[in-house]
């Protein structure tokens, strides 16, 4: 029995954790308390990752699907093959018949996506599909548009803020910022601090604010067009800051003013005092703001993240301390080389939707239109890795029509999933807790950094996932044939040695840049045993020179031996340690801002027509539009203790637990004549399923909230036979069916926090921004 030092994998705290390891298996796990991030804290998901490492549908070998059931292949047949498909698919299409779906999985486990992007672009493609793209891609645009970068965006500062506004946002259960109950707890307990909590149901941290507004779902652009109006015609805006930090106050004054904030609230169906007083609050004190899902998947998200940029700068909390702040990461600010926009025009538009690229990704929701589409040069060979969209995103049935419809589908993963059960290969991968992953967080002050061993010896064939993307590459000949000497040096053990040998190596290959994680993959990867610790090493060697001052702040010595030193505390500190860190006496928080002026810019153009075209009079009828059908709306996106996306496969874990309930406020349950436990047929536009009524307060009336992950559909969905784990197919996880009493009568409306709301309206900008307009995975 041993104790190792790891990290939780299921969201993007990656919280330390320590696993006590028993013949191969994590049998006891506890918050670490000496990571120095995450200091002990962990969640109930973080504490059962023994259910996610262990379960009977984890894949142990490569299949390849034949007919309706899956067969065992080596690892040589599965790459020879996959290889040959691939290249004979972009032959004969083109690049663009190419995509991948990554990336929302993976929020522990990045090192593979460098691999996996690498070898899509070495066949020539751009096409990488991400659950980004359909929750943050809107607030990218936003920021690149405004801070001059996609990749630049502000977090409350929580340890000084001393008004916190959350709106759609539910850290209390998704746990989405660092030790979140933990922080929360202690900000609500302090008299001194005020949250604010903007969420249409009484959710859990709701629960806990000093002022709760119950906000009408999806009338939230009304809201923040709203307090931007009352800030301005107050005169409470903060002219020194405006003068100093932003441009294009104008252009928001065209519209800021000369607005009815009253008639906006009451379709809001908040009180306008109150919020008026939330204004005044947010203007004189420490105030930041954090929102989430509940506005980034509801109607007018993109709008919205603008309009969230606006009602900051104009009270001055963007870049200052106990405001919204830029994280500090390894990278110097200062205006970029390229606009997002200039980036932008290189990328792809796809092809039967006209979506764009944004921050790299694109929106996943549109994936099927693109592989059915007719278009010659459509979607025919799709690698999925660290994802699930057969059960993750909008419109299951379009997926998995697109699927059957694929040349080639492989997916690269852990577990049987549904996206796997119609693929025609399975590739096994090591899970983090079999792997080395990992990696850097800008936080503030500091930059963490936790790159893991592996906590348990991986079991049947599975391979780190950048080691399947190389033997793949390599396949391909997208590798060059590398020098004896390179091999050498890596064999050597001296890190200095190959060092040296790689850079005369890159010195006189012009091309070796486009392929330098495989290379390293091939030497100091196969010398050290682990390609993700091989890029990681080469990761150490070239931090940029402005990184310095940052490392040394952290204890570290700058210097040409930095990048070993850094090297050598990933192996002595399994805890994770600070990587870098800024002076916050000095620090000035603008010059991470990549807009070539360092002011923040607040006129768009893009959305000039769009703010103009919300007004209350109208927003008022949209909501109204088809409530004869579907008088009720729906949420099919909460993210509590008893779910972590869709990566929790074991059904052990909730046992005896109500996990996966429609939840419906007990007065309409009352009206509708219905029974808490029966089970209901929830119809929407998108579909009918079957699910047990579950009357609760953390509902609204007339607001059905269903939590995301679970696979409630009663449909049956090819599994095929996998020949490893157990025999046991999906739909037999589900409870057993019961009788059903059809509230299809009632009728539901799609909508918000976790997906969507575009049967209601499907504005341009939203779909020219990423935002995909379908949703619900139903
Ligand atoms: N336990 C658990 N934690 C998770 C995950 C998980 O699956 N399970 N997933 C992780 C991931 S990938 C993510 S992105 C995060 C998501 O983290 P959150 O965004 O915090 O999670 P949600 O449950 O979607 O909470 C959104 C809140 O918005 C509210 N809301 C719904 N509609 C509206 C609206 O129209 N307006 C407003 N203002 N609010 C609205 C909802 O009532 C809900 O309380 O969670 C992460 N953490
Ligand atoms: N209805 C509804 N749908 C939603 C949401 C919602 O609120 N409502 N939320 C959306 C949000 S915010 C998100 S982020 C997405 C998430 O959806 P996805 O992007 O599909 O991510 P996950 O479900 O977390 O994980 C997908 C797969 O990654 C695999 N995986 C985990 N670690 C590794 C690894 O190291 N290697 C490999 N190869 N695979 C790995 C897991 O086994 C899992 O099957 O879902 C979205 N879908
Ligand atoms: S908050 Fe929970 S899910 Fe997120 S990393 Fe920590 S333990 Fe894991
Ligand atoms: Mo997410």
């Amino acid at each position: 029995m041993t104790v190792k030092k790891t990290a939780c994998m299921l969201c993007g705290n990656n919280c330390g954790l320590e696993v006590t390891v028993e013949d191969n298996r994590i049998v006891k796990v506890r918050g670490d308390k000496d990571n120095p991030r995450s200091q002990g804290y962990a969640c109930r998901k973080g504490l059962s990752i023994k259910h996610y490492q262990h379960h009977a549908d984890r894949l142990y070998h490569p299949l390849k699907r034949v007919g309706n059931a899956f067969e065992q292949i080596s690892w040589d047949q599965a790459i020879e093959e996959i290889a040959s498909k691939l290249s004979e698919i972009v032959k004969a299409y083109g690049p663009r018949s190419l995509a991948t779906v990554a990336g929302g999985g993976s929020q522990g486990c990045p090192s593979q996506i460098p691999f996996l992007g690498l070898l899509l672009r070495n066949l020539g493609s751009q096409y990488i599909y991400s659950a980004l793209a359909q929750e943050l891609t809107g607030r990218y645009w936003v920021d690149g548009k405004t801070y001059g970068s996609q990749a630049l965006h502000t977090e409350p500062h929580m340890e000084e803020t001393d008004l916190l506004m959350a709106v759609g946002w539910n850290p209390m259960m998704s746990h989405h910022t660092d030790q979140s109950r933990r922080v929360l707890a202690k900000f609500s307990k302090d008299p001194d601090k005020l949250l604010v909590v903007v969420d249409p149901r009484r959710s859990e941290t709701a629960k806990l604010a000093d002022i709760h507004l119950e906000i009408r779902p999806g009338t939230d652009a009304m809201f923040y067009r709203a307090m931007i109006s009352i800030v301005l015609n107050e005169g409470w805006q903060k002219d020194d800051y405006i003068d100093k930090h932003i441009n294009g106050l104008d252009s928001v004054l065209s519209w800021g003013t000369d607005f009815d904030a009253a008639a906006a609230l009451k379709l809001c169906e908040l009180d306008y005092g109150r919020v008026r007083e939330v204004c005044r609050l947010f203007t004189e004190k420490r105030s930041s703001h954090r929102s989430d899902l509940g506005v980034l998947m509801t109607r007018h998200s993109t709008l919205i993240s603008y309009l969230e940029t606006v009602f900051l700068s104009i009270c001055g909390r963007i870049g200052v301390d106990g405001g919204n702040i830029f994280p500090v990461g390894v990278r110097p600010g200062g205006p970029a080389s390229e606009t997002p926009d200039e980036i932008e025009a290189k990328r792809w538009r796809t092809l039967a939707t006209d979506f764009p690229c944004i921050a790299g990704c694109y929106p996943p929701n549109v994936l099927p239109e693109e592989i059915l589409s007719d278009h010659p040069e459509r979607v025919r060979a799709v690698i999925v890795s660290t994802a699930n969209p057969l059960r993750s995103f909008a419109d299951t049935s379009a997926y998995e029509k697109a699927f059957e419809a694929l040349d080639l589908a492989v997916t690269v993963e852990l577990s049987m999933t549904e996206s796997a059960a119609l693929s025609h290969y399975v590739l096994p991968a090591r899970s983090g807790y079999e792997s080395w992953d990992g990696g850097m967080r800008p936080l503030y002050p500091k930059t963490f950094m936790h790159f893991r061993a592996p906590a348990l010896e991986p079991e049947g064939e599975r391979l780190e996932g950048g080691e399947i993307y190389t033997r793949l590459a390599d396949r391909l000949g997208l590798i060059p044939e590398l020098p004896d000497a390179l091999y050498q040096a890596a064999d050597s053990g001296n890190h200095s040695a190959f060092r040296a040998e790689l850079m005369a190596y890159i010195g006189s290959n012009p091309s070796a840049p486009q392929t330098i994680p495989f290379i390293l993959a091939k030497t100091l990867g196969k010398a050290i045993g682990s390609v993700h610790l091989a890029w990681q090493w080469f990761n150490c060697h070239i931090l940029p020179p402005s990184f310095n001052d940052r490392a040394a702040e952290a204890g570290f010595t700058p210097g040409p031996g930095l990048g070993e030193e850094i090297f050598q505390a990933i192996h002595d500190h399994p805890e994770g340690f600070w990587i870098g860190a800024v002076n916050p006496s000095d620090y000035d928080h603008f010059q991470s801002l990549a807009t070539t002026d360092g002011r923040i810019h607040l006129d768009l153009p893009e959305l000039r027509d769009w703010i103009r075209e919300i007004d209350p009079e109208r927003e008022a009828a949209k909501l109204e539009e088809d409530k004869d059908a579907y008088p009720l709306l729906m949420s099919s996106g909460l993210h509590w203790d008893l779910n972590a996306n869709t990566a929790m496969r074991d059904p052990e874990w909730n046992n005896g637990k109500r996990a996966f309930t429609a939840l419906m406020h007990p007065k309409d349950g009352e009206a509708l004549n219905m029974a808490d436990g029966q089970m209901v047929k929830v119809t929407t536009e998108a579909g009918s399923a079957t699910i047990e009524l579950h009357l609760s307060g953390l509902a609204r009336p007339g607001y059905i909230v269903i939590p995301t992950g679970s696979d409630w559909c009663t449909r049956e969905r090819p599994t095929g036979q996998m020949p490893i784990s157990s025999p046991r197919t999906h739909t037999e996880t589900r409870s057993p069916p019961r009788p059903c009493i059809d509230i299809s009568g009632a009728g539901l409306k799609r909508y918000s926090g976790g997906q969507l709301s575009l049967g209601i309206s499907k504005p341009k900008l939203l779909e020219e921004s990423g935002c995909s307009p379908i949703s619900w995975s139903l």
